[in-house]
C-alpha cells in the first residue's frame, strides 16, 4: 500500500489552512494542520470547530458523487433522478444551452454565486464565451460597496494594517469574534488587553465588543451619520492632518461645509448614542498616532446608506493622514500575478456584454460603463479591477427577466457554490422565479434547497480533492492555496474542469487552454515569477506593503498621487460626481419591509413593528452549510432572533420563546434569545435548514420555517441608486409570540409541510 504525505488545504472558509494529509492508495486517512504554510499559526487550528469536519465531509453519505438529471415528464423539485455520465450531462446541458441561446439570445444563461467557497473566473469566462452578462453573486452586498468607494475616493483598495505602531483599532459594524474566528480575532483579542483603545461599533454587544475599551450601539442604518458626527468633530476641533490634507486631499473646504450641520449633538439623536461618546471616539481616531479601522456586513447590507456610509469612513481615513501608513491603513497594490479580469476575458468582450447587461442606465457605477470609467482611473497606475464581480447584474433585475421576459427572457441559470433559496433576497420571489425556467444547473457537494429544483446537479469536487487558489479578485499582490492532496471521489469535478468541457462544447476550444486547474492556476502566477512547485511548497505569494506610494515618482519625476480624476484623495469625488451621483456623503432613507397597511393590520392584531438586523454571524455555521453536522447541531439545535432583556419585557415574551417575524414578503419562525443588545431591535440568524431531511417537494428541506429572506427584498428602487445595494439589516418587521412547534424542538416528528 502506497502511504504518502501530501501538503493541502481546508476551504471551510476564506483562510484556506494548511494541512499535511495522509494519502493511502489515493485515499485520505488522516489530515494534520501544517502550521509552516500560511497563516503560519498553530493557534488558528487551535480555535477552530471546522477543520476536524474536513474527513467526513471528504467521504459523507450525504454528498452527492455522480451527475444527477431530473427524469423527464415529472415536475421540478418532485426528486425524481436518474444517474447520468458526465459526458451524458454535458452534452445535453450543452444541447440545452445552445437552443436557449438561438431562441432567446445570449442574455438568456444567468449565474449564481456565493461567498468565495471556489475559484469563480472559470464560471465567468464560460459566461463570457457564451456572451452573458447576467452573472449574479453577493457583489452588491457583501463586497463590492467598499472596493468601489476605495476606488473612487484612493484610486485603489486599502487594508487595515495594524502593527504595533497603531494607536486605535476602530471594529465598525463586523463581528471577528464569530465571523472570522481566527487570525485577524486573534489579533484584535490582542489589542484588546494592549493599552491601544478598541473601539466597537454594533447595536449587539458581541464578544468583539466585551473585547472593546469603548462599545458604541447606534441605531441600525445610522452609521453614515456617525461618521460625518465624527468628521464635523474632527474639523471643528482641528485634529485634521493638515499638511497631508492640504497636499493630498481634493475638496476639504466643501466637506467641512458638508459636515458643519451634523453636530454631535445633531448626530446622537439621530444615532442614538451619546454625543460626548461621537467625541470620544473621533478623538481617539484623530490622535497623534496611526489608527487602523475595519469594516464589515453590518454597515455593508444597509440599502441606500452603504455607500455614502463608506465615503464618509474613507474622509476619515483621509482627513486624519491615516492613509498608506504604517499602522493604519495599506492601499493595496495590483497583483503580480495574472489579475482575475484577465481570466474571466470580460473586458475582450465588453462591448457586447454592456449591450445586454440589465444594469446599464439603472445602477450607473454597478454597470459596463461604470466599470470602464473607474479602470480608466486605475490602470494610470497599471491596476486592475475585476470587472465580472463589479459589473454583475442586479438580482432584482434577473429575476424580473425570468418573471416577465423584459427586456428579454432569462430561461436558464446555473448556480455555482450558493444556495440562494436560502442565501438571496425575498425566497418566495426567487423560488417562484426558478420554478419557471426551462434549464437549471447546479454544481454543488449536497443535494440541497436549490439543488432539489434543478434540471442538473453536477457533484463538485471539495478543497482537499482539487487545487486551491484564492486572490481576492486581484485587488491586492497577495494569492493563497496550494494543491488537491487525492484525486476527486466518485465521479466529483473540480469546477473549472466543469466550466471547460462545458465550454468545449459550445465552440469555447480556443479560450480554455490550460487543460487542468493546476495548468491554469500555474498560468496564473507565472507572470510573478511563481511556478506551481513553489506554490504548493509555499502554499502563497505575497510582497510585503510598501506605504506613501503616492510620494513615489511617476513618469515625468512628480510624485505618482493617487488614481483618481484629480489625482488627490477624493473627499469630494469627482468620479461619482460624473456618474451623477452625489459629490459628498448624504445618507439615504432605510429600507421598509412593512408597507404602512401591512404595520396597521398586523398591530390591530397585537403584533409589534421592531426594526430588524438578519443573519449575523455564529460559529460554527457558514451562511446555509453545516448544518449537516450533527455534533453542531447538538450544541446549537435551532435559530435565534435575539432581542434585549428590556425589549423581550416590552413584548411581553421571555428568552426560550418561539417567535413569528412577518414583512410584505414573508414569514420565518425563531427561538426568542436575550442578549445585551441595543433596545427596540431584533436580529434574526440566517441560513437555517434541514440537511436530514428531503430536500424536495413539499418541504424543500424545511426552508421555508425559520428561513429569515423570506422577509428580505433586493428591488432596485429600494436600493442604493449607485450600485443597486439591497438590505439585510436596518430594515423592520412585525413581530409576535407564536405557540405552533418549531422543527427543531427535540422530538418533533417531521410532517414537513410546504409553504
Ligand atoms: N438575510 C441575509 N442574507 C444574506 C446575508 C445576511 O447577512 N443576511 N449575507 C449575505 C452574504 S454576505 C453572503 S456572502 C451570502 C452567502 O451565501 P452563500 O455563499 O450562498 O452560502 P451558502 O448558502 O451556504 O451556499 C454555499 C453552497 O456552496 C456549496 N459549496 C461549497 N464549496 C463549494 C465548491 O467548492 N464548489 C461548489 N460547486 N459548491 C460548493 C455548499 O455546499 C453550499 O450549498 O449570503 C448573503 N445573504
Ligand atoms: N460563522 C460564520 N462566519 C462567517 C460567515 C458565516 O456565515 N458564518 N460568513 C462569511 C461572510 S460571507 C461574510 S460577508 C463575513 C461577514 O463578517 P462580518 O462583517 O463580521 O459580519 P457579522 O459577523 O454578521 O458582523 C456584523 C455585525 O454588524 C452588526 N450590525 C448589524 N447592523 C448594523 C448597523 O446598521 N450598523 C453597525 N455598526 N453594525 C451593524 C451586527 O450586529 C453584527 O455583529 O463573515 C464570513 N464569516
Ligand atoms: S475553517 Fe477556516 S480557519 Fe478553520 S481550518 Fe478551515 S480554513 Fe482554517
Ligand atoms: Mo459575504
Amino acid at each position: 500500500m502506497a502511504i504518502e504525505q501530501r501538503k493541502t488545504n481546508c476551504h471551510f472558509c476564506g483562510y484556506l489552512c494548511a494541512f499535511t494529509a495522509t494519502v493511502e492508495d489515493g485515499r485520505i486517512t488522516a489530515v494534520e494542520p501544517d502550521p509552516t504554510r500560511y497563516p503560519y499559526d498553530p493557534q488558528v487550528l487551535a480555535g477552530c470547530r471546522r477543520w476536524p469536519m474536513n474527513l467526513e465531509v471528504l467521504d459523507g453519505a450525504d454528498r452527492v458523487n455522480r451527475p444527477l438529471r431530473r427524469v423527464a415528464g415529472t415536475e421540478r423539485g418532485a426528486g425524481a433522478w436518474e444517474e447520468v455520465s458526465w459526458d451524458e450531462a454535458l452534452d445535453d446541458i450543452a444541447a440545452r444551452l445552445e437552443a436557449l441561446r438561438a431562441e432567446h439570445g445570449p442574455g438568456t444563461l444567468a449565474s449564481m454565486i456565493g461567498g468565495p467557497h471556489t475559484s469563480f473566473w472559470p464560471l465567468h469566462r464560460f459566461m463570457t464565451l457564451f456572451g452573458s452578462p447576467n452573472n449574479m453573486g453577493i457583489g452588491q452586498i457583501c463586497w463590492n460597496p467598499r472596493i468601489w468607494m476605495d476606488v473612487l475616493t484612493f484610486g485603489w483598495t486599502v487594508e487595515a494594517d495594524i502593527t504595533d505602531e497603531t494607536g486605535c483599532v476602530v471594529i465598525w459594524g463586523t463581528n471577528p469574534a464569530e465571523s472570522d474566528n481566527s487570525l485577524f480575532w486573534r489579533t484584535l483579542l490582542r489589542i484588546g488587553r494592549s493599552e491601544v483603545p478598541l473601539v466597537v461599533i454594533d447595536p449587539r454587544y458581541t464578544r468583539t465588543a466585551a473585547a472593546a475599551d469603548i462599545w458604541l450601539a447606534p441605531r441600525p442604518g445610522t452609521d453614515c451619520a456617525l461618521a460625518l458626527g465624527m468628521l464635523n468633530v474632527i474639523i471643528a476641533e482641528g485634529l485634521a492632518d493638515d499638511a497631508f490634507v492640504g497636499e493630498w486631499c481634493h475638496g476639504f473646504d466643501e466637506l467641512a461645509a458638508h459636515v458643519a450641520p451634523w453636530t454631535p449633538e445633531a448626530v446622537a439623536a439621530e444615532c442614538g448614542v451619546d454625543a460626548d461618546d461621537i467625541r470620544r471616539v473621533a478623538r481617539l481616531f484623530a490622535g497623534p498616532y496611526p489608527s487602523a479601522l475595519v469594516s464589515g456586513r453590518g454597515i455593508d447590507q444597509v440599502g441606500r446608506s452603504v455607500a455614502p456610509t463608506h465615503r464618509a469612513i474613507c474622509c476619515l481615513r483621509a482627513i486624519t493622514g491615516n492613509v498608506d501608513r504604517p499602522g493604519a491603513c495599506v492601499l493595496a497594490e495590483g497583483s503580480d500575478f495574472t489579475p482575475e479580469v484577465d481570466l474571466e476575458l470580460t473586458l475582450e468582450h465588453a462591448g457586447e456584454l454592456a449591450a445586454r447587461s440589465l444594469n446599464t442606465g439603472v445602477t450607473p457605477l454597478q454597470s459596463y460603463d461604470g466599470y470602464a470609467r473607474v479602470a480608466a482611473l486605475t490602470e494610470r497606475l497599471g491596476r486592475k479591477l475585476p470587472a465580472r464581480y463589479l459589473t454583475s447584474a442586479h438580482p432584482d433585475l434577473v429575476l424580473r427577466a425570468m418573471e416577465t421576459g423584459e427586456p428579454y427572457p432569462v430561461r436558464a441559470l446555473i448556480v455555482e457554490a450558493t444556495n440562494p433559496l436560502l442565501t438571496y433576497a425575498d425566497t418566495h420571489r426567487v423560488f417562484d422565479a426558478l420554478m419557471g425556467l426551462d434549464l437549471i444547473v447546479a454544481l454543488d457537494y449536497y443535494l440541497t434547497p436549490t439543488a432539489s429544483i434543478a434540471d442538473f446537479v453536477l457533484p463538485a469536487a471539495g478543497a482537499m480533492e482539487r487545487p486551491t487558489f484564492q486572490a481576492h479578485g486581484g485587488v491586492a499582490n497577495i494569492a493563497y492555496g496550494g494543491p488537491a492532496a487525492c484525486a476527486p471521489y466518485y465521479e466529483r469535478k473540480v469546477d473549472y474542469d466543469v466550466f471547460r468541457e462545458l465550454g468545449l462544447r459550445l465552440g469555447q476550444a480556443d479560450e480554455w487552454p490550460e487543460e487542468t486547474f493546476e495548468d491554469a492556476i500555474a498560468a496564473t502566477l507565472a507572470p510573478a515569477g511563481m511556478d506551481w512547485d513553489a506554490y504548493c511548497e509555499l502554499g502563497l505569494y505575497h510582497q510585503p506593503p510598501a506605504y506613501a506610494k503616492h510620494l513615489l515618482p511617476g513618469p515625468d519625476g512628480a510624485p505618482q498621487g493617487f488614481a483618481t480624476a484629480t489625482g488627490r484623495i477624493e473627499l469630494a469625488s469627482e468620479a461619482l460626481d460624473a456618474l451623477g451621483g452625489p459629490r459628498l456623503p448624504e445618507p439615504g432613507e432605510p429600507r421598509r419591509l412593512c408597507s404602512d397597511a401591512f404595520v396597521a393590520e398586523r398591530e390591530a392584531a397585537g403584533w409589534t413593528h421592531l426594526p430588524l438586523i438578519t443573519g449575523a454571524r455564529k460559529q460554527p455555521y457558514n451562511a446555509s452549510m453545516y448544518f449537516n453536522n450533527e455534533a453542531f447541531r447538538t450544541r446549537h439545535p435551532y435559530p435565534v432572533a435575539e432581542v434585549s432583556e428590556a425589549t423581550a419585557a416590552a413584548l411581553g415574551l421571555s428568552a426560550g420563546d418561539t417567535v413569528v417575524l412577518a414583512t410584505d414578503h414573508g414569514e420565518a419562525r425563531f427561538v426568542l434569545a436575550t442578549i445585551r443588545m441595543r433596545d427596540g431591535l431584533i436580529n434574526a440568524d440566517y441560513g437555517w435548514w434541514h440537511p436530514e431531511w428531503a430536500a424536495g417537494a413539499p418541504a424543500f428541506g424545511g426552508m421555508w420555517e425559520s428561513n429569515v429572506n423570506c422577509l428580505t427584498s433586493c428591488t432596485v428602487e429600494e436600493g442604493e441608486p449607485m450600485i443597486g445595494t439591497w438590505s439585510y439589516n436596518a430594515v423592520d418587521c412585525m413581530v409576535r409570540a407564536d405557540d405552533r412547534p418549531l422543527t427543531w424542538q427535540p422530538g418533533f416528528t417531521p410532517d414537513p409541510a410546504g409553504r
